[in-house]
């Protein structure tokens, strides 16, 4: 008898997949691997039901003869230890995203003749609507809050990139590239107060209200599913920040970073070119309880961002309060420097992991860029933010068409640079 493996990523068995198995069945024993939470979410597609049910539910499939959990996205290790003569998969991973994992079935069944079986990808309306639900099920508050716990729990390191209109968002949810043979893309949505009060063309100085925040976050919202994270400033008044609290945590935000500021904030990124002025420990950390006495649910996170190595106030300021700010209930802690170097950084990083093995470290590596994700992981990063760089790459580029168009009285000239117009009327997915 002759061994067909295929591997599914779904919570919901839709005719596609019953046609899979029913291909799948002429050839020899079925074995189906449930694709681990683990490899899943590097494909965004986030499990609602857990690994268990999964595997429990294709078993129970007619035609399926045994399920195994398949790890990794890759091919690999299933492969060794099942040697299937056949793999069956629908033939909608030619194109896109999956097709690295394609080269990867491939490559591993020629070394020893065995055969990738392609069935036709079932495309009707049902299976469409069926897609389209799970998707809007992540969108949803009560899935999209949970999901930064679960990305830090499961991800070396979770990597969040700024949102700040539909637009970014859209960019955020949608990249994906090919890295070392896999898909990779950004697990969460940042949305930076420098770069939502930018778009609007204001300074950074918590002149764009909470109203208006929620109103980005909500057309972000729209179009999205990734988990967001926001950039809350000082969070204002402690009286105004419970009520904050309680409306992103309804909205289905999944964290809120505040920082030890207080009076006029500007960007940290001017340190100490400007005056600020950081808030007394108690007093923050009497804001960060109150924050966390609104809370309703389990898992909305409020995060400290401490900003003693902006201020120059060194680094046993900054252990300090990070000391007292997770003692108050805070669920992370953001320790942020304006150095090119990133020493303070990783001390501070190593120093606080000594006494402290699981509070969340968030950084953002605007200044200290050099370094990587896999090093920050190691000294026991969880969140790394790229807070700025979709809109510094944006405004250059607007800016230099904007330039040209005056300068030669006509577009001809630019065209060659821009999105095809094809690509713009056809790039939001309509209903
Ligand atoms: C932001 O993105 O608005 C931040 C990070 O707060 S920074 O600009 O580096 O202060
Ligand atoms: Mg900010």
């Amino acid at each position: 008898m002759k061994t067909v493996y295929t591997c599914f990523c779904t919570d919901v068995i839709h005719a596609g997949h019953l046609n899979i198995i029913a291909h799948a069945k002429q050839y020899g024993r079925v074995i189906v691997g449930a694709l681990s939470d683990k490899a899943l979410i590097r494909y965004n597609k986030f499990p609602i039901i857990s690994e268990e049910e999964r595997v429990r539910m294709y078993g129970e499939l007619e035609g399926v003869d045994e399920v195994v959990l398949q790890e990794d996205m890759l091919y690999d290790a299933i492969v060794e230890r099942l040697h299937p003569d056949y793999i069956v998969h629908g033939d909608n991973w030619r194109e896109g995203p999956e097709a690295v994992i394609r080269q990867n079935v491939l490559q591993l069944l020629s070394a020893y003749g065995g055969e990738l079986i392609e069935v036709g990808y079932t495309y009707n309306p049902t299976v469409k609507k069926i897609d389209q639900q799970l998707k809007e099920k992540l969108a949803m508050p009560e899935y999209r809050r949970k999901r930064l716990r679960q990305l830090i729990d499961m991800c070396p390191i979770v990597k969040a990139i700024e949102a700040h209109s539909g637009l970014t968002g859209l960019i955020a949810e949608k990249t994906v590239v090919e890295h070392d043979g896999r898909p990779d893309q950004f697990d969460a949505m940042w949305v930076s107060s420098l770069c939502d009060s930018t778009a609007k063309g204001k300074p950074d100085i918590e002149l764009v209200d909470m109203s208006s925040r929620l109103r980005t976050i909500d057309d972000i919202m729209e179009v999205t599913t990734k988990p967001i994270i926001l950039d809350g400033d000082t969070g204002g008044l402690a009286e105004h920040f419970v009520y904050n609290v309680r409306t992103l945590e309804r909205m289905g935000v999944s964290a809120v970073i505040i920082e030890d500021k207080k009076g006029l904030k500007k960007n940290s990124l001017f340190g100490t070119e400007v005056e600020q002025t950081q808030a007394g420990i108690e007093e923050f950390a009497a804001k960060i309880a109150a924050g966390k006495q609104a809370q309703l649910t389990e898992d909305f996170m409020i995060i400290a961002r401490i900003e003693s190595l902006i201020l120059e106030r060194g680094m046993e300021d900054a252990l300090t309060r990070a000391k007292a700010f997770v003692a108050a209930g805070a669920d992370g802690i953001m320790i942020h420097s304006r150095k090119k170097d990133p020493e303070e950084i990783l001390e501070f990083c190593d120093r606080f992991r000594a006494e402290d093995a699981h509070t969340p470290i968030v950084v953002v590596p605007s200044s200290f860029n050099t370094i990587t994700e896999e090093e920050l992981a190691s000294h026991g990063v969880n969140i790394v933010i790229y807070a700025n760089q979709l809109t510094r790459s944006a405004f250059p580029a607007m800016q230099q068409t904007a330039e040209d168009i005056l300068r030669y009285h006509r577009a001809k000239e630019v065209d060659d640079r821009l999105m095809p117009i094809k690509e713009i009327i056809t790039l939001i997915d309509e209903l």
